[in-house]
């Protein structure tokens, strides 16, 4: 106990010393659960991920469609706005700018922001140039395992740095939608569950920006 104490304050020390530890962020060693509402369960056999709004062709993927697409691999450190962050999580899926490079995804030159569309009703919103970051990732799974239910099965958006910080940006890890099933693309911002209850539009940890001050 004492032993594990120490070693994450030494891991602490360390990611902080390499400017991994976004300032007012501690680190964390497990993988915390947090989410508004229940966990929803998942039917492989009715699922569907929807690319709609400002794209040329609008897209449905069931499962087994999905899992054709091109995957990737990103390491990154994820920084939630509950004051936690994990260093070196290992994501793989699918990413947003390969889908586009490839031709699966054709965005109109109007659309500038993404909202991210889960399982009852939650949203998250991100600009475009955000979403097609090699940072952000449409994630199946993490750490060589499928997710679990808690943490986004089957699909979740994923967003960190990496261990050098050569991101473009980079956001609290709430603009990774849990149980994710689809993508709108928009001309115009659209605020997400938490963005509308007084947390930060644009929420880059390196900023701490936590809160937006309008509810705050
Ligand atoms: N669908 C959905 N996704 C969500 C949330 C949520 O309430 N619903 N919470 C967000 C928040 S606030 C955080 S910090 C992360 C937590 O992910 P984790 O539970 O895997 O650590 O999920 C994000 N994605
Ligand atoms: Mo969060």
């Amino acid at each position: 106990m004492l032993k594990r104490i120490l070693n994450r304050r030494q891991a602490e020390a360390d990611a902080r010393d390499m400017n991994r530890l976004p300032p007012g962020q501690s680190l964390t060693q497990k993988f915390p659960v947090l989410h508004f509402g229940a966990v929803p369960k998942a039917n492989l056999a009715t699922w569907n991920f929807r690319v709609f709004g400002l794209v040329e062709n609008e897209v449905t993927w069931n499962w087994d469609e999905f899992n054709k697409l091109p995957r990737t691999k990103v390491l990154m450190d994820i920084h939630c706005v509950t004051r936690w962050s994990k260093v070196d999580t290992l994501w793989e899926g699918v990413s947003v700018a390969t889908l586009v490079k490839e031709g699966f995804i054709k965005f109109k030159p109007e659309a500038q922001f993404v909202v991210q569309h889960c399982e009852n009703n939650y949203t998250t919103n991100t600009p475009l140039s955000v979403v097609m970051q090699p940072n952000f990732l449409l994630a199946t799974h993490y750490d060589g395992q499928p997710l679990t239910p808690d943490h986004g099965y089957p699909l979740r958006g994923v967003i960190g740095s990496f261990a050098d910080r050569s991101e473009e940006s980079t956001a609290y890890f709430w603009k990774g939608g849990k149980w994710l099933r689809g993508l709108e693309f928009l001309a115009e911002d659209k605020p997400g569950f938490w963005e509308k209850g007084g947390y930060h539009n644009e929420a880059d940890p390196w900023k701490e920006e936590r809160f937006s001050g309008r509810f705050w």
